[in-house]
């Protein structure tokens, strides 16, 4: 089985890379299982402008023609577009018992618990683009607290690495940090699909012979 998987489009979001996410989906052969690892649309609540939903349009059309999951994340959690073509939505998804998949944030022991700090920092961040810092989105400007950041990272990996363990996985592979990373913990891989709101971005290629991450340049032509 191949598949190609990624993760945190954030559809809606202002810092959605939807022109380049939209030639990468031109491009997924078909014989490839489309796994799309959560946080897909930024908030199930708000309108979609034209460009971005197109791009969920398009997802629609790809489940007509070859087989798409959508695995839930925190952001996208319950949001089932009506009548959403052949869209199997999953809370967690596996390849064979080579990978486990999942968005990452049932992982999360940090975030959850701080609510009131997030909520903090992002009207912090909020502030810094109004007096006009480059806008960036806020995964990205928290990726500036270093030893923060590295706790959550880490925090999440464990769990992953431990479930996919305990589980019988080789391998395991989530979203949720925006960190693309591909690394071996207690003998068990973990890869990290990053997000599409800041360049550059990474997909994960499976196939019978290898499991990949990649980034959308190495084989996508511009
Ligand atoms: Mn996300």
């Amino acid at each position: 089985m191949k598949a190609i998987i990624v993760s945190d489009l954030h559809i809606g979001s202002r810092y959605f890379l939807y022109q380049d996410f939209k030639r990468f989906l031109g491009n997924i052969s078909e014989d490839h299982e489309l796994i799309l690892n959560g946080d897909i649309i930024d908030n199930p609540n708000a309108k979609l402008k034209p460009s971005h939903q197109r791009t969920l349009d398009l997802i629609e059309q790809v489940s007509y023609r070859q087989k798409v999951v959508w695995v839930q994340g925190n952001h996208d959690n319950g949001c089932i577009p009506r009548g959403f073509g052949r869209v199997h939505f999953k809370h967690l998804h596996t390849i064979e018992h080579k990978l486990l998949i999942t968005h990452g944030h049932d992982f999360d022991e940090i975030m959850p618990r701080n609510q009131a700090f997030i909520k903090a920092f992002k009207l912090m961040h909020d502030l810094r683009v109004k007096l006009g810092a480059r806008p960036v989105h806020v995964a990205n400007y928290a990726k500036k607290w270093e030893i923060l950041y590295k706790v959550l990272r880490k925090n999440v990996m464990m769990n992953a690495v431990n479930c996919a363990m305990e589980n019988g996985y080789e391998a395991v592979t989530c979203g949720h940090t925006h960190y693309p990373e591909d690394r071996i913990f207690n003998g068990i891989r973990y890869l990290n699909t990053g997000s599409w709101t800041e360049f550059p971005v990474f997909y994960l290629l499976v196939t019978a012979e290898e499991m990949a991450l990649k980034k959308m340049d190495d084989s996508f032509g511009s």
